[in-house]
């Protein structure tokens, strides 16, 4: 499709459109603001999920436009994820495979790159984790490394600064002041990446205390005894044994005092990794200043006194992580959504809705206490799949999109959008067809996954796998060897390993050869190796 052919579909879609906003029809080039966040779940966006809380602003991106259901990443991990995204390759193409030894290669073809060649402003702000500065961009202002969320350091245009502040007000901030300043005759594609809510999961100071009343409902799987499945149980992402009570659920006060379950030595509980979070002036500049200290301390102080004087242990103290934990997690996706809405505003406020296509995602899903984890990585269903919503110029409702996308897909996509060609070595498919209302008969019918980053934090083993409509074979490989298969409309939640079992051996070929099918076609080197 060029140019004029889908602003005549938009055109369509737009005068269509039966909603809150202005129902012009676009008059150039669509502009684009992909919005991603960090360890986003699906689980606590509304539009998704309504069991844990609200996301009005996301929720309206969604209504606007498209949700999509069958939404999901190449490899579940920060930096590798935002290099498919940036190239619309697979890791092994793009180089990128993991987040510890990475390093992106800014020299090769990215979607910024075509943009700005097809005449696009470009703009990247906030967490880029690709180590490499970035490439393509005509302003770039990044958080440095994870980022942090008071005071965070940036880096813009290569110039470091501190921003005082709360992370995700900043970012925002410093995107609606660069699409004032940008050049008004040009379209643009601005890329809006939040820190939050990556770990240690630390709110906004005005919604300290939003979940306190809330019980959240332990998910099905949170007692999960990992019977059949190895590398599930290898793990170092439990709730009960790897998060924190320190660094993770900030019970530390001033004085380093702590009821450690174990009488461990505080330095194993994070007790510095969690001050450097807070404490103005201590390793990195910036940090919380003392107003912000004060209003931490008042929210944090009684309970961390309530926790000492309990002495929780056992299950109790499982369930009592889990609640902190959401607790924490949800005041900050507030501060999300919040600021979702801000730039919606911005764009309505300067007419820009119906010229604009908004996407929002994440770099991957995340475990809500799914199998009794936090994190990601596995190509278990939460971390597979991503939240993927977009608000179509003139917000006309399309409504579901069923089919499977990924996250390779994304650049594509937004070439297609811009107008501009598609290069032959982008791996993904354009989304735009399926943003038309339409449901090509030839859509892909199984993803591929592959995840390296092993040895390392949480010990979740490589492993690479297909996943059809219904079933999900993958393959731990390196230190094990062990393949895991599921029938997901019997055993939606994962929690029985069939591979091996008589009777599912036909099944087990068909899908070693779906898994090989798609190794060759992407070019993994890894199918020379089976
Ligand atoms: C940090 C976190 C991990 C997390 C990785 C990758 N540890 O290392 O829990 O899995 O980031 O996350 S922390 O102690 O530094 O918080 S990613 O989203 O950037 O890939
Ligand atoms: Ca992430």
């Amino acid at each position: 499709m060029d140019k004029s052919q889908l602003l005549l579909a938009l055109t369509g879609m737009a005068s269509a459109a039966a909603c809150n906003t202005s129902q012009k029809a676009p008059e150039g080039p669509l502009n684009v603001v992909y919005i991603m966040c960090d360890d986003h779940s699906y689980q606590t966006i509304s539009a998704y999920d309504r069991r844990f809380m609200e996301t009005p602003n996301i929720d309206r991106l969604a209504a606007e436009g498209a949700r999509f259901t069958n939404s999901f990443v190449a490899n579940s991990l920060s930096g590798p994820s935002r290099a498919c995204m940036l190239t619309g390759k697979h890791s092994h193409k793009n180089g990128f495979t993991n987040n510890e030894h990475g390093i992106f290669d800014g020299s090769q073809q990215t979607l910024p790159k075509l943009l700005q060649a097809g005449g696009y402003q470009t703009a990247m702000v906030g967490k880029w984790h690709l180590v490499s500065d970035p490439t393509g961009f005509d302003y770039w202002d990044i958080l440095t490394g994870q980022g942090d969320y008071y005071n965070p350091v940036f880096i813009r245009g290569g110039e470091k600064l501190v921003r005082q502040g709360y992370s995700t007000d900043i970012t925002t901030d410093v995107a609606l002041d660069w699409m004032d300043s940008r050049d008004k005759e040009k379209p643009f594609c601005l890329f809006l990446h939040y820190k939050a809510p990556h770990r240690s999961w630390m709110p906004d100071l005005q919604d300290l205390g939003a979940f306190d009343d809330v019980t959240f409902p332990l998910p099905e799987t949170f007692y999960d005894d990992y019977a059949t499945r190895q590398a599930a149980a290898l793990q170092e992402m439990s709730i009960l044994s790897d998060m924190n009570v320190v660094y993770d659920l900030k019970m530390a006060d001033k004085e380093g005092e702590i009821h450690t379950p174990e009488n461990l030595p505080l330095e194993n509980y994070g007790r510095d990794l969690y001050r450097r979070d807070l404490a103005p002036g201590e390793l990195v500049p910036g940090r919380m200043n003392a107003e912000q200290q004060a209003a931490w301390d008042a929210y944090y102080d009684p309970l961390i006194a309530q926790f000492k004087k309990e002495r929780l242990s056992g299950k109790a103290l499982y369930e009592w992580k889990y609640q902190r934990y959401m607790r924490d997690y949800c005041s900050v996706i507030r501060s999300v959504d919040r600021n979702v809405g801000r730039v919606y505003k911005y764009l309505a406020d300067n007419g820009l809705l119906d010229n604009t296509l908004v996407i929002y995602t994440s770099d991957q899903g995340f475990y809500m206490g799914e199998h009794g984890y936090f994190d990601k990585r596995f190509m278990y269903e939460e971390s597979f799949r991503t939240p993927l919503v977009v608000r179509l110029p003139g917000g006309k409702p399309l409504g579901d999109i069923g089919e499977f996308v990924q996250n390779i897909d994304y650049a594509p996509t937004i070439l297609e959008a811009a107008g501009l060609d598609i290069p032959e070595d982008i791996q993904g498919q354009s989304l735009m067809p399926l943003l038309e209302g339409k449901h090509p008969k030839d859509w892909r019918k199984s993803l591929y996954y592959h995840y390296y980053e092993y040895p390392a934090e949480h010990s979740v083993r490589r492993h690479y796998g297909v996943r059809t409509e219904r079933y999900s074979l993958m393959h731990f490989y390196n230190d094990i060897d062990e393949w895991e298969l599921f029938d997901l409309q019997e055993d939606p939640m994962q929690l029985h390993n069939l591979y091996g079992e008589p009777g599912t051996e036909e099944l087990t070929a068909e899908l070693m050869a779906e898994l090989k099918r798609l190794q060759v076609q992407y070019d993994d080197p890894i199918s020379e190796m089976n």
